[in-house]
């Protein structure tokens, strides 16, 4: 026999803050017009940090192709509006932490490009002194706490980072990025929960990409709005696509000043594509080419240019920021061939040894 149960009534729970329901939705067509009197050395700044992203990560493609670089390698293309709009929202002393796919994350928060190459080099002058490779960019001096190869297993760490924040009333605030992927993992809701409970300063990222690997959104979870999320934990939300780079440094400031004044966490879910596979061993056939073609028309760098051609940006300035970015890159990719790679020295240095030796 079944026994049914009387659920327990509970009061209704007050409607959490909510960002009006349109602000959720697409562009009707294309990316958004750019603000009326939006500064434009501001906006080609961000066109020079994307195209740095873009430049370097083709670099790096091609010096795996030729076995320079081990491990795995995944890319940031198409992306670059979340990294660089995201983080022109920040202080240089704020935090961010993020996954595995990490370099364009780590350049916009100020990694040098040689830095980074280098590590991917495997050479002892990277960020982690080559002992960490592509999925490990971490950069004490400029606040860029790592990047992380277990899916979802930084976003507890990110909590971590904003309480420190709190208890040392220090004013900072943690951005922390992560995948659609990472949202159907406990570590996901651990982090969530104990930054809405706590009021912890920080934005929580998802960059949707649309595939976790090869597995669709519409595969992995059963409603496809990520940022609904937020609503279990009574935090703020919002949504949007990232085309238009001034928009993401728009909507995720709005979150980080509800983060620094406010104490208060926000779920941000930026609507992106990866325009290259999951990893360099990926050739994507879980996707048609005229899907990706039609993702190519929304390609964050085109529509930045466009936007500062129209408002008077020659083109003798692009062919300046180009072969300046191309400059910059082949430099960090000599300096990086060119470093040692680290000797038995800096693995002792590196690892548990002395008292805690094994
Ligand atoms: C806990 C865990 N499970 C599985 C994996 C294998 N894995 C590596 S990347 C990945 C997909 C993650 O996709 P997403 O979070 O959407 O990020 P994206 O790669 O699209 O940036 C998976 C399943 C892992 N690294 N960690």
């Amino acid at each position: 026999m079944r026994i049914l149960l009387p659920m327990p009534t509970a009061p209704p729970l007050a409607p959490p803050a909510l960002v009006p329901p349109e602000r959720t939705t697409a562009p009707a067509q294309g990316a958004p017009p750019p603000p009326a009197g939006f500064d434009v050395e501001h906006l080609a700044a961000l066109y020079r940090q994307m195209l740095l992203i873009r430049r370097v990560e083709e670099e790096s493609a091609r010096a795996y192709a030729e076995g320079k670089i081990g491990g795995f390698l995944h890319l940031y293309i198409g992306q670059e509006a979340v990294a660089v709009g995201a983080i022109a929202a920040l202080r240089p002393d704020d935090y961010v932490i993020t996954t595995y796919r990490d370099h364009g994350i780590a350049l916009a928060k100020g990694m040098s490009v040689r830095a980074l190459l280098a590590e991917l080099f495997g050479k002892v002058t990277g960020c982690s002194k080559g002992l960490g490779g592509s999925m490990h960019m971490f950069d004490k001096e400029h606040h860029m706490l790592g990047g992380y190869g277990i899916v979802g297993g930084h976003i507890p760490l990110a909590a971590g980072v904003a309480f420190a924040s709190k208890y040392r009333a220090d004013d900072k605030v943690t951005l922390c990025f992560f995948g659609e992927g990472a949202v159907s993992i406990g570590g996901f809701h651990e982090g969530l929960g104990l930054a809405a409970l706590w009021k912890l300063p920080i934005v929580f990222i998802c960059e949707n990409n649309e595939y976790a690997m090869g597995t669709p959104l519409s595969r992995s979870m059963s409603v496809e709005d990520v940022s609904l999320k937020a609503l279990g934990y009574g935090m703020d939300r919002d949504r949007f696509f990232a085309d238009d780079v001034l928009e993401v440094e728009h909507r995720i400031s709005e979150a980080v000043q509800r983060a620094r004044e406010h104490g208060t966490p926000t779920l941000v879910e930026v609507r992106t594509y990866r325009f290259r596979g999951h990893s360099m061993s990926d050739p994507a056939k879980y996707r048609t080419q005229a899907e990706l073609d039609e993702h190519k028309k929304r390609d964050p760098l085109v529509h930045t240019r466009e936007i500062l051609a129209k408002a008077g940006v020659a083109d003798a300035r692009f062919a300046e920021i180009e072969s300046g970015v191309e400059a910059e890159v082949a430099d960090a990719r000599k300096f990086a061939a060119e470093s040692a790679e680290p000797g038995l020295d800096v693995l002792a240095s590196s690892t548990y040894s002395g008292p805690f030796a094994y």
